[in-house]
C-alpha cells in the first residue's frame, strides 16, 4: 500500500461517522426493535454521511464488510482493482440497520468464516489485497502474475541459496537452466499441493 500510494496510484482517506452523529453526544447507534443484546448503527448518520461523500467522491462501489456478505477471493480482488473509488462501510456491534444495506450498500463482503468486533480489519484486508494488483504498483519482483490463486492454484514451492542446507537439496530442475522443464515443474507442484490442501480450488469455477 506505501508502494502504490508513493506511486500516487492510491490514496486512503478515513471518514469518522461520529461526524455525521445524530446529536451534541455523538450518537450514531440504538437498541434493536425487537429486542435483544447489542447496538444497531442507524440510518440517519449513515445516510447522510455516505451520501455526501458520493456527491463528492462518486464512489463506483459502496461496500459493506460483513460477515454474512459474500466471502472474499482473487477474483474479487481483481475486479475491484480495476475499479475508481470505493467506500467501505465498517460496522461495529450487531451491525447496521437493514435499510442503509438495501438502498445504499452495492456489495457485501466478507473475509472468511469468522467473527471480527468491526469491520476495519476487513477492510485493511480487502485494501491491501486489491491495491497491490493496481497497474503499476507492483514490479517484475513482486508480480501478481504468479500468485497463489491467480489461476485457481497454490504458488509452487521456491528455494534459494545455498543449494545445500544441511543434509537438504534443492530440487536439482531448479538449477538446470531449461526453462520449459522448470515451468512444467512448477505446474505439477502447484497442482499436486493443490489437490492435497485445496481440493475445492480445482472444482469451483471463478
Ligand atoms: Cl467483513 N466483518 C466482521 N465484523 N467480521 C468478519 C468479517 C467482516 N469477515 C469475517 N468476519
Amino acid at each position: 500500500m506505501k508502494r502504490a500510494a508513493d506511486k500516487g496510484l492510491l490514496t486512503v482517506k478515513v471518514h469518522h461517522l461520529r461526524d455525521w452523529a445524530v446529536n451534541a453526544y455523538g450518537m450514531i447507534d440504538d437498541y434493536q426493535f425487537g429486542g435483544g443484546a447489542g447496538m444497531v448503527m442507524m440510518c440517519e448518520p449513515l445516510f447522510n454521511a455516505i451520501e455526501q461523500l458520493n456527491a463528492k467522491y462518486a464512489f463506483d462501489e459502496i461496500i459493506y464488510l460483513t460477515p454474512d456478505g459474500e466471502v472474499f477471493n482473487q477474483g474479487m480482488a481483481n475486479s475491484l482493482s480495476l475499479k475508481g473509488n470505493l467506500l467501505f462501510i465498517c460496522g461495529h456491534y450487531k451491525g447496521i440497520d437493514e435499510r442503509v444495506r438495501e438502498h445504499l450498500i452495492t456489495k457485501e463482503i466478507s473475509i472468511g468464516d469468522y467473527v471480527l468486533s468491526g469491520g476495519e480489519l476487513a477492510a485493511a484486508v480487502v485494501i491491501d489485497s486489491i491495491g497491490r494488483l493496481i497497474p503499476g504498483v507492483l514490479n517484475d519482483e513482486t508480480s501478481a502474475l504468479f500468485d497463489s490463486f491467480q489461476d485457481n492454484l497454490l504458488a509452487p514451492p521456491v528455494y534459494t541459496r545455498p543449494v545445500q542446507f544441511r543434509e537438504w537439496k534443492v530440487p536439482e530442475i531448479l538449477m538446470s537452466g531449461d526453462h520449459k522443464k522448470i515451468e512444467e515443474w512448477r505446474f505439477e507442484q502447484a497442482l499436486s499441493r493443490t489437490k492435497d490442501r485445496r481440493p475445492d480450488l480445482l472444482n469451483d469455477e471463478e
